[in-house]
């Protein structure tokens, strides 16, 4: 495969064989990936730096919500043993970090224009090559673009009546200041109860004057537990680092196989048993509570017994009654991303700290003062939208990409987002997405995700430079099926009954279809087999 001289029409100034769009873990590993196979590649990054969702999210409290033994990259293991991670739950700038020492360590850099946020990718159907055009002026054209966007990259920003007015600093807590935000003395607003939410609000009330928090709706919250990292799991862990990752492949999320999911029902045992249970993964932390029973996410009797159980530690925590309840969720447990939290609900026992119910009418107004809400004006210095974002297409739909015949994805996906197998969307040749809809992606490790798919598609890309294949582009009858299947899959558990992000419901407007596919050890099968037939579900032009 060698770079193609560029249609003189579209005027690109270079060409190369593939563009990737984004550096954060996806488009790091990408690059390592291309280079390795001799292929050359630009990747175009909106931030002035590496490391994607963890660039941007740099809110007081930001931590991941896996291990950080396990939300690390596993393709290089000299990487994996040297690399030292100081708590069990990495917080945001040691992940940080750790992705520009990636950038670092792999040369990564010199092929990466940051500042640069791609605005149109149009495909050439004579030429079989994209032209990829920036808001900088940058036209590249390459015979493969990869979308490396992230899932949680483009931020809700709801059109709150009055939001221009207020007086005061507001911020987003995924589109945070580089440079510290100091809230002592300040009469705050969080708006929002999400993971950045329950992550930010036990800091920014350890230093702010007042704290108000304006609930739509509660959230399910287990303890993180967080600790600095044993050095004696880190070394047992090491000894057999890819014996770990082997077993972790094999979870139905691709992580956790220390203390993996219970594989009986709650129905088998008895109460005193399940409490056991619950406690104990409750003391140990983590979204391994989920795992509790088998029968959690697809048995709503189940699903409400563990809920209850929860409801009953918040009430434990929670000194005001009417606080508790408010603080209580009343959705399916885990139906919402669950989150992890350091003191999340013993913060509303602070004197300073309100919570305020806008299940009903939401927030009315910003005003130049503050926020209304139920009919009342709360007056405050700062307030930080914690309202999350508009995942897994919001990014893909807002570049202009079109396919064969024009097309164009925000037309393709206009009743939802369809793929074949998260990858790939009939219409658009060579055209890869990662952890795109319809693949595991936020339902499972990140970065496990992440490489599963940067090793298929450059196998794939691989495979066509052996077999003089041009391009490659799911069938729409392979596609169909796979949206069928996603969302049989989802239909089957509880996921989908709430107003999740996984279903697009935070976004007034947004289309509802379930988005993420439950079940990576399948999924992962699944793509390997299509792989071995020879990329059966696709049309391959020679
Ligand atoms: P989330 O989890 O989407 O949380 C956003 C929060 O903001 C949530 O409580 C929303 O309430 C609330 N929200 C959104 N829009 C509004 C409006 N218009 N009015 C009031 N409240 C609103 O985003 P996060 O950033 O916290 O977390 C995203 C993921 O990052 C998380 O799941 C982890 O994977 C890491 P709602 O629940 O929609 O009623």
């Amino acid at each position: 495969m060698t770079a193609s001289a560029a249609t003189p029409s579209s005027a690109p100034d270079s060409a190369v064989d593939v563009v990737i769009v984004g550096a954060g873990f996806a488009g790091l590993y990408m690059l390592h990936k291309t280079r390795r196979l001799g292929l050359s590649a630009v990747v175009f990054e909106a931030g002035d730096g590496v490391g994607g969702t963890w660039y941007w999210n740099r809110y007081p409290g930001a931590r991941c919500d896996v291990e950080s033994m396990e939300y690390s990259y596993q393709f290089d293991d000299d990487l994996q043993q040297e690399w030292h991670w100081s708590e069990r739950f990495a917080p945001q700038p040691e992940i940080l970090k750790y992705a520009n020492h990636v950038a670092d360590r792999f040369d990564l850099r010199r092929d990466i224009r940051f500042s640069t946020r791609v605005m149109a990718a149009h495909f050439d159907e004579s030429a079989l090559r994209w032209t990829v055009r920036t808001d900088r002026g940058d036209a590249v054209t390459g015979r493969f673009v990869v979308m490396a966007t992230g899932c949680l990259s483009s931020t809700n920003k709801p059109a709150f009546k009055g939001l221009d007015s207020f007086k005061g600093p507001t911020y987003h807590t995924g589109e945070w200041p580089h440079e510290p935000v100091d809230f002592t003395g300040q009469r705050v607003a969080v708006i929002g109860t999400g993971s950045s939410a329950v992550q930010s609000i036990p800091i920014i009330a350890q230093q702010a004057s007042a704290l108000t928090v304006f609930q739509r709706t509660a959230n399910f919250s287990i303890p993180a537990r967080n600790a600095p990292l044993d050095p004696a799991y880190e070394s047992r862990i090491k000894a057999d680092y890819r014996g770990f990752r082997a077993r972790n492949s094999q979870m139905l999320s691709g992580f956790g196989s220390n203390h993996p999911r219970s594989e009986i029902s709650i129905f088998s045992v008895d109460e005193a048993t399940r409490h056991r249970a619950f406690q104990e993964r409750w003391d140990r932390g983590g979204l391994g509570f989920q795992g509790s029973f088998a029968d959690l996410m697809i048995d709503m009797k189940a699903n409400q017994i563990a809920a209850d159980w929860v409801r009953a530690r918040i009430r434990e925590v929670v000194k005001d009654p009417a606080t508790a309840e408010l603080l209580s969720p009343r959705q399916v447990l885990g139906c919402k991303r669950m989150c992890v939290d350091t003191g999340y609900y013993a913060t509303f026992n602070l004197p300073h700290v309100k919570l305020v119910d806008i299940s009903q009418g939401g927030i009315e107004a910003i005003t130049p003062r503050g926020v209304m809400a139920g009919g009342q004006e709360y007056e405050v210095d700062r307030i930080v939208f914690a309202t999350g974002f508009d995942a897994m297409t919001g990014t893909l739909m807002k570049i202009d990409i079109r396919g064969r015949g024009g097309l164009s994805l925000r037309e393709a996906w206009s009743a939802g987002p369809r793929t074949y197998l998260g990858l790939n969307v009939a219409g658009f040749p060579n055209l890869f997405t990662i952890s795109g809809p319809g693949s595991p992606s936020v339902l499972t490790n990140m970065i496990v995700s992440i490489e599963q798919h940067v090793n298929w598609i450059a196998e794939c890309m691989d495979w066509m430079r052996r077999e003089g294949r041009r391009s490659i582009e799911a069938l729409p009858q392979a596609q169909d099926a796979w949206v069928g299947h996603v969302n049989a899959v989802a239909d089957a558990t509880l996921y989908p009954q709430c107003n999740s992000w996984y279903l697009g419901a935070n976004v007034p407007g947004k289309t509802r279809v379930f988005m993420p596919l439950l079940g990576f050890p399948d999924y992962a099968r699944r793509c390997s087999e299509v792989a071995a037939a020879g990329y059966e579900g696709f049309a391959l032009s020679a």
